[in-house]
């Protein structure tokens, strides 16, 4: 691992120093208010923690170090890890010098699969991956140096050994939970010298298809980061602040993924368009999709896949996504249905919003859709059907993210996370 090594090594020493000149300079200078409204509201909008990996920009989505995701959707997912973590875009040796690394940490010990198996039958596969991560706890390096004592400016270096030996057993294990859970044989292993992406095609076993491969690599690539805030990048934070290892903040931020709200949006997703396609016997024609999404509405749920807390434009992520669908399967019925919901949906969220604003209720703050919204329908057309088993693919690209800002936490120091709560009496009674 000599080159990530030696390029954190080379960041380190100038992030350290850009943030203590910062702080010296602006520290005591406001970031932002907040009113009572975004105390109760989820803290939207509160601008009150760091985060250098990316930026989601509300009228253009995700910024990846810089660059807006469409304009490096190429990259593999190795390598967005490693412009993540440095800020640079990987050279050839870079890749190459992290895949080595990979072929040698991502071999899973039996007993993982046999505590896997032990779980209940029914288990959500994202509990199992949660289980499985923590199950590889035990092998935390960072744990290891911090009980023999190493000081304090050294800690990023274990928790980057962690982040390495994790994403090097990732695709592995969600592939196995994959194999295990829907009864398709036993775990495939690790092939040396193939990529991340290609790695964990070839582990689930569910296509041989060149173009499910680029798939594999889109979406691991799509859903690696999405700035600090969101629920489980913010959840990781919080946990690896208090020096939790790698596999205890990554599982917590999993956990927190795995909420119906965040990723499993995308298997609720898939299973709200088989839903609508089932009742009109195919693809249904746009007047009825515009009924169903009223139904779901008037019903009180909400049209999962659509909405953001910080975007207020279609998701590159979701273009993406369209693209490749319209340039490998357009015909698919299920992509179909996927891309005459993007036509309708926006506009009845528009008029919902607007009857809510009429009842005195906020408005929707975004009607168009997010990630999840047309990724299912892609890894549907493969054979990925077993639609639980989607966030399990968003959460494995996601450490990336998670760990890359673990990483970077430590390489600055940042302290424990720790914001002062009030309660309603000291708002009555103060503000
Ligand atoms: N369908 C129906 N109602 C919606 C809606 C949708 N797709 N999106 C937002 N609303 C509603 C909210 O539920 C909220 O209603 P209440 O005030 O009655 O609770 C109101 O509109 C205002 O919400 P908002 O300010 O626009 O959005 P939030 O920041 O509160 O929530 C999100 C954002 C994503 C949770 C919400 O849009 C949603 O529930 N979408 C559907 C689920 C989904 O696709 N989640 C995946 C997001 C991406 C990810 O994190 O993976």
């Amino acid at each position: 691992m000599a080159n990530i090594f030696k390029k954190m090594e080379a960041i380190r020493s100038d992030i350290c120093s850009e943030r203590s000149l910062l702080l010296q300079e602006k520290g005591d200078l406001q970031l932002d208010t907040i009113t009572v409204k975004q105390a109760h509201g989820g803290m939207r909008g509160v601008k009150s923690m760091i985060c250098d990996t990316s930026l989601v920009e509300p009228d253009k989505g995700l910024i990846i170090r810089g660059y807006p995701l469409l304009e490096i959707k190429d990259l593999w997912p190795e390598d967005v890890f490693i412009l993540l973590l440095t800020g640079q875009k990987p050279t050839k040796e870079d890749r190459e010098d992290l895949l080595k690394e990979y072929d040698q940490r991502a071999e899973i010990p039996g007993f993982v699969w046999d505590v896997l198996r032990s779980m209940a039958k029914d288990s959500h596969p994202m509990t199992m991956l949660s289980t499985g991560i923590m199950a590889l706890e035990h092998e935390s390096a960072f744990d290891e140096k911090y009980n023999e004592g190493v000081p304090k400016n050294e800690y990023w270096r274990y928790y980057l050994e962690d982040a390495v030996n994790l994403l090097a057993k990732l695709p592995g294990l969600a592939a196995g939970i994959y194999r295990i859970r829907f009864d398709k044989g036993d775990p495939v292993g690790w092939t040396k010298g193939l990529d991340w992406g290609a790695n964990y095609a070839k582990m689930l076993g569910v296509s041989d298809d060149d173009a499910f491969v680029d798939l594999m690599r889109l979406y691991l690539m799509f859903h690696c980061d999405h700035e600090g805030g969101n629920v489980s990048a913010n959840t990781c934070h919080t946990v690896g602040s208090a020096l939790s290892n790698a596999y205890y903040s990554v599982s917590a931020g999993l956990n927190g993924l795995a909420g119906f709200l965040h990723g499993m949006a995308n298997q609720e997703c898939l299973g709200w368009i088989l839903e609508v396609m089932d009742k009109f016997d195919g693809t249904p024609t746009e007047e009825q999709l515009r009924q169903f999404a009223w139904d779901t509405l008037r019903s009180g749920k909400v049209i999962p896949g659509y909405g953001h807390a910080v975007l207020r434009v279609t998701d590159p992520r979701f273009t993406g996504f369209l693209e490749f669908g319209k340039e490998h399967l357009p015909e698919d019925p299920v992509f179909k249905t996927v891309h005459h919901v993007y036509n309708v949906v926006p506009d009845v969220l528009k008029e919902f919003s607007a009857e809510r604003v009429e009842a005195g209720k906020s408005p929707i703050g975004n009607p168009w859709p997010n990630v999840d919204a047309g990724s299912g329908s892609l890894l549907y057309h493969y054979g990925l059907t077993e639609f639980s088993y989607y966030t399990v693919l968003f959460g494995i690209s996601r450490a990336m993210g998670m760990l890359s800002q673990l990483v970077l936490n430590r390489a600055l120091g940042v302290p424990i996370t720790r914001p002062k709560s009030v309660g309603t009496k000291y708002i009555k009674e103060n503000v």
